[in-house]
């Protein structure tokens, strides 16, 4: 009986004690985080790329160029991410579910390209398409910014990673204790004992200072940094690149990081969260928005409203009236309203005279498209543009696809 009693207790001892991760889940965190990380920068150099080629007369829709992916370099490795997923059955995840820090490939993509698009907004307002570039400095100037803001993120989260790996490996406390070694700013936070984040963070204040003086930095980077210049430009570009590298990693692991103090030690507000969580509220992330499907005859206010969260611009500038038919045809793909299918077929969609509705689909023809008389798919898909879309248009025609946030 004295055995007995001694065993459970042994047993209960040894079932509270947490253990390091094992070797297997550490490597399918790393190699899921790894290609995460491909992703986020891949995004990011297609975004200055697109910047670039605008700057040289030769990109007119920066903005779709750099969220449509069309010749498919960020679904690349998107597409990587989700052969080494668990239940791919090959690769370091073929052993399972890792039991903490695990999150689907498809959210760690989301978090990649969210955080990419994300940074490009705070840095150059709701659309690439927006800014006006003087000349040859003021495009020196963004690309250089852009450049310095990639390095920074792909330097962040590959050192929270291999943090990460070293504190799954030597440490029993999971995902709290990577929280504590990695990012916290309670903990150590995410040490730099090389110094080579600090190195590539000087770089950006050395090219700031070399690229950006003397130009109109308001109308290159027309964004959350509007009104600094000099070393102050390159901070507030330094700040929102940790927090949104904080915020991919957050995002992507499942864990609550405090990112107003990651990003400058301060809480201010920097780096607050999301006002909506996209996939919680089951709205669909495309491009740089989070979009929902309105009921016939709602204005995106009420649709956005209706989620708790606020109309978002990039209705109008991806989808609607300053995007393009293709980003329209994006949203609409991406949310299926009523079932319709992909339409890539070329065919030009109908506009709509009465004006601001953006991108919509029609109502009151039973079956919808494609039975829709007189057309194709693409008749029932519309953008005006006629007049600017606006948050408040609505028809009872009509069912909008509204961006939120
Ligand atoms: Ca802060």
């Amino acid at each position: 009986m004295k055995h007995a009693l001694t065993a459970v207790i042994v047993f209960i001892i040894v079932a509270t004690i947490s253990v390091p991760a094992h070797a297997g889940e550490i490597g399918c965190l790393s190699v899921l985080g790894r290609q995460g990380e491909a992703v986020i920068v891949t995004q990011m150099a297609l975004v200055n790329k697109c910047s670039k080629l605008n700057a040289k007369g030769k990109e007119n829709r920066p903005d779709a160029c750099a969220f449509l992916d069309n010749d498919g370099k960020v679904a690349k490795f998107v597409a990587k991410v989700s052969a080494s997923d668990v239940g791919s059955g090959r690769g370091a995840c073929k052993g399972g579910q890792p039991s903490q820090l695990y999150t689907p490939a498809a959210n760690i993509s989301a978090a990649s390209i969210g955080a990419a698009a994300g940074l490009a907004r705070d840095l150059a307002g709701p659309s690439l398409d927006n800014s006006v570039l003087a000349g040859k400095a003021e495009g020196k100037c963004r690309a250089a910014v852009f450049t310095g803001a990639r390095l920074i993120v792909g330097k962040t989260v590959k050192m929270y990673r291999k943090c990460e790996g070293r504190s799954l490996k030597t440490t029993a406390g999971g995902a709290a204790g990577v929280l504590n070694d990695c990012v916290d700013a309670a903990g150590p936070g995410l040490t730099d004992p090389r110094g080579s984040l600090a190195a590539t963070i000087a770089k950006l204040d050395t090219v700031v200072a070399k690229l950006c003086n003397g130009v109109n930095t308001d109308s290159v980077l027309p964004g959350v940094c509007v009104g600094t210049s000099g070393q102050a430009l390159a901070s507030c570009v330094e700040e929102h690149a940790l927090c949104r590298a904080c915020r991919m990693i957050s995002d992507m692991r499942g864990l609550a990081v405090d990112c107003d103090l990651f990003d400058n030690a301060v809480a201010d507000a920097s780096c607050a969260a999301p006002g909506i969580d996209c996939a919680a509220l089951g709205g669909t992330a495309v491009g740089p928005g989070c979009w929902f499907y309105g009921s016939a005859g709602q204005d995106c206010l009420q649709v956005c409203a209706t989620q708790g969260a606020q109309y978002d611009a990039v209705t109008r500038t991806f989808a609607g009236s300053d995007g393009t038919f293709q980003e329209c045809d994006e949203v609409l793909t991406a949310l299926m309203p009523q079932g319709v299918p992909v339409d890539f077929d070329g065919v030009p969609m109908v506009t709509i005279s009465a004006g601001g509705r953006g991108c919509v689909t029609f109502d009151g023809v039973p079956g919808r498209c494609p039975q829709l008389s007189g057309g194709g798919l693409s008749t029932c898909w519309a953008r005006t543009s006629v007049s600017g879309t606006t948050g408040e248009a609505k028809h009872s025609s009509t069912l909008r696809a509204c961006a939120c946030d």
